[in-house]
């Protein structure tokens, strides 16, 4: 990797993502491109743009000599379901761009699947590489179909692209928008903020979560893998630690003063349709997959950090 683009360079993972990058490779290696949300810190080439937006892509690739493409870009799942169609239009279009442009001129490409691929007939628990993907969101759709497209173009055109499946990530630098599993980073900032927080999902809801480090560091470690290590060409199943709201208000309660209300909204039956646990065995044996951040440790990572942000002393 040398010339790197970053799609949706400033959402939830680019925030973290691209500085990670910019470490690695140096910040005239990485182009970020974005549309809104540009940090007043952020130092590095920025390039404005909304995507699907094919003929700004060849113009960025040609302009940089773009050899990788990071393409976070993505309506997540509760956002989603406002406009199903705008969704398709995004998610999709936007990573047959991406796979197209790839082919052209030869690129690897680094794209984000979720547990969101997995539906209601997924078996729930330690859920397998291979399984049943059978997404009753419009989120979810496009990543079963865009995890298909992408082993299509490795298979047809020898495209170097490569995905995880994420679980809901946690993180202090940008929040997440638009998403299911969002709750559980609301709830550090409502708990720092006002010592309580009402959750739009019931207490007992078990969902597959990760802390952003890791989350950044996996998507690194799959793109650093030797080609002939991998066996999966749809997504790799990521997966870190699992948890109920409850579990992680009573992790919370260890650090400061916190009252939880519950008031299950439209996201609890997203919830409900996706695993409580993943099995990622095939991401640890290919390429060595393992989380570093267990519950205690994100916890305490978060309201660190926090506290830091918003200047929190108590
Ligand atoms: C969401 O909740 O939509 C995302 C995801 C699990 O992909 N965080």
């Amino acid at each position: 990797m040398k010339n790197i683009l970053v799609t949706g360079a400033f959402g939830q993972i680019g925030s973290e993502l691209v500085p990670a990058l910019q470490n690695a490779y140096g910040e005239k290696s990485v182009v970020a491109l974005g549309n809104t949300h540009i940090p007043h810190d952020f130092t590095g080439i920025v390039e404005m743009g909304r995507l699907p937006d094919a003929q700004l892509l060849n113009t960025l690739v040609k302009k940089y000599k773009i050899d990788t493409i990071f393409h976070l870009v993505s309506l997540l799942s509760a956002k989603g379901e406002i406009d199903p169609a705008l969704t398709w239009h995004v998610n999709m279009q936007s990573l047959r761009d991406v796979l197209d442009i790839a082919v052209t001129h030869k690129l690897r490409v680094f794209w984000p699947s979720s547990i969101a691929a997995f539906g209601p007939t997924t078996p729930r628990t330690s859920t397998p590489q291979r399984t049943i993907l059978e997404p009753t969101t419009m989120y979810g759709v496009t990543k079963t179909a865009g995890e298909l497209l992408c082993q299509y173009y490795h298979l047809k055109y020898e495209v170097d692209v490569r995905s995880v499946r994420y679980p809901g990530i946690i993180s202090y630098k940008a929040e997440p928008g638009g998403g299911t599993t969002d709750y559980a980073v609301a709830i550090y900032y409502e708990a720092l903020k006002q010592g309580k927080y009402m959750c739009y999902l019931k207490s007992d809801t078990m969902l597959p979560m990760m802390y952003m480090d890791d989350a950044v560091r996996a998507t690194l470690e799959l793109m650093h893998a030797p080609d002939d290590a991998l066996t999966v060409r749809t997504s790799y199943n990521l997966a870190a630690v699992s948890f109920t709201p409850a579990q992680l208000t009573h992790e919370i309660q260890k650090h400061i003063p916190l009252t939880v209300s519950y008031a299950p909204d439209h996201r609890q039956a997203i919830a409900d349709s996706w695993p409580q646990s993943i099995d990622d065995s095939v991401a640890r044996v290919d390429w060595g997959w393992k989380h570093a951040y267990d519950v205690p440790l994100l916890t305490h990572t978060m309201i660190r950090e926090l506290r830091k942000k918003f200047s929190i002393t108590r």
